[in-house]
Order: structure tokens, then sequence, then C-alpha cells
């Protein structure tokens, strides 16, 4: 069902894990590399055009930004990683903040991990691959910017990835998508249903 996204709301941006909102509730979190379209993908799924902050420019910020679906439950938008003009010092924070926000977040329920579908399982793809793994946390893959691709080259590349996931002892699945067309919301959003449902069943509405 559309929609069910469509209220969320800006909480904060905060440069680590101990700034971050109360760690209660249900979050999912969104990851990848700079400029995979990770701000994209949570604007398109929620609907709401200028929520997440795009860029052309990559590895603008390093901030983890939380959005409120609900009181209860939470989007974030993690740092994205692998541009190669950061400082090394960078990249060693970055190492650190994703360690321990995917080590030690209660309320973390799934790791939605975006692939431009054209550069899919990069060296830190696959990290975050082996960190989910390690820390029992379901992901799911978007392979996103489809419509940059022909048919063909993206059933390989979705084939590909759902490869490397059997090999993960945790949870995996992948999908294709496209923030600009609009390909592969629904099938997000059925993800994120399940993810965000409460233990005592109480569902989004
Ligand atoms: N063609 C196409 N372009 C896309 C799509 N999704 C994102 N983009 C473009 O890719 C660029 C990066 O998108 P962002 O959503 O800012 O990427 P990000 O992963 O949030 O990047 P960082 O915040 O730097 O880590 C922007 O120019 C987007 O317009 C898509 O589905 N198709
Ligand atoms: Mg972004």
């Amino acid at each position: 069902m559309a929609g069910k996204y469509n209220r969320s709301y800006f909480i904060k941006s905060v440069p680590s894990l101990a700034d971050a909102p109360a760690d209660d509730g249900a979050e999912v979190a969104f990851a990848g590399r700079s400029n995979a379209g990770k701000s994209s993908a949570i604007n398109a799924i929620t609907g709401i055009g200028k929520l997440a902050r795009t860029s052309k420019m990559p590895g603008r910020t390093q901030h983890l930004v939380f959005f409120g679906v609900d009181d209860n439950r939470r989007l974030v938008d993690l740092p994205g990683y692998g541009y190669a003009r950061v400082s090394e010092q960078i990249k060693d924070q970055w190492q650190r903040n994703m360690e321990d926000y995917l080590r030690q977040r209660q309320s973390l329920r799934g790791l939605v991990l975006l692939m431009d579908i054209r550069h899919p399982l990069t060296a830190y793809d696959q990290q975050m691959l082996d960190w989910c793994a390690q820390a029992g946390l379901a992901v799911h893959v978007l392979l996103t910017k489809v419509d940059k691709v022909k048919r063909g080259a993206a059933a390989n590349a979705l084939m590909q990835v759902r490869n490397a996931l059997k090999t993960m002892a945790g949870q995996g699945s992948a999908q294709t998508f496209s923030a600009l067309k609009k390909l592969g919301i629904e099938e997000a959003e059925a993800i994120l249903d399940r993810w965000l449902t409460t233990n005592d069943g109480n569902g989004l509405r």
C-alpha cells in the first residue's frame, strides 16, 4: 500500500552515535557507497521530494540523519562510503561510526544496502555484508539507478548480488530500484513494513 511513509519527518543529523535519538522503537538504516542513491531512495519511498538532501557531489556529509516515520519508527540515512577523495582520517572515522552503529543500535531491525546497479559489490559493500552477517542483521539490497541499464544487464547484476547474499549467514534479499522512474518502491516498502512491525504486532497504519 502506497503512502505509509508519507508523513515522515526530519528528526536530527548527528556526527556520531552518541548524539543519536533514543534507542527505542524500531529503526531501518540506508547504507551504501557515496552517490549510490540513499537519500534519493528515502525521498522516493516516502514520496517527500526534499526530505533527505541529495547531491551530485559525493562524500559531502559524514553524518547519520534520522527521520521519524511515526513516534516509534525511524529511517536513517547513513554516511556514504568509498569516496576516494576523503582523507584516511575520515575513512577511519566512518569505519568506527558504522561498526558502532551496526553493533550497538538495539532498535536497528535491518539494513537497506544500496548499490549502483552499474558497480555492485565493491569492497566496502562486501564489508557491510560481512558486518551484517556477524551481527545477525537482515539486509535488503537495492540495486539503484536501474533506469541507466538495459534489461539484461539489470538481470545479471541482480543474479550476481543474490548469489553473493547466499553465502551470508544472515538473511539477505535484493531487488532492482529506480528513484528517478519510481521503480521498485512497493517491493522496498514491503520490506520496511515487515522490519518496522514491532513485536507486539503493531504494524504501520
Ligand atoms: N538516473 C538515476 N539517478 C539517480 C537515481 N537515484 C539517485 N540518482 C542520482 O544520483 C546522485 C546521487 O544521489 P543521492 O541520493 O544524493 O546519493 P547518496 O547515496 O545519498 O549520496 P551521499 O549522500 O553522497 O552518500 C544524484 O544526482 C541523484 O539524482 C536513480 O534511480 N536513477
Ligand atoms: Mg545522501
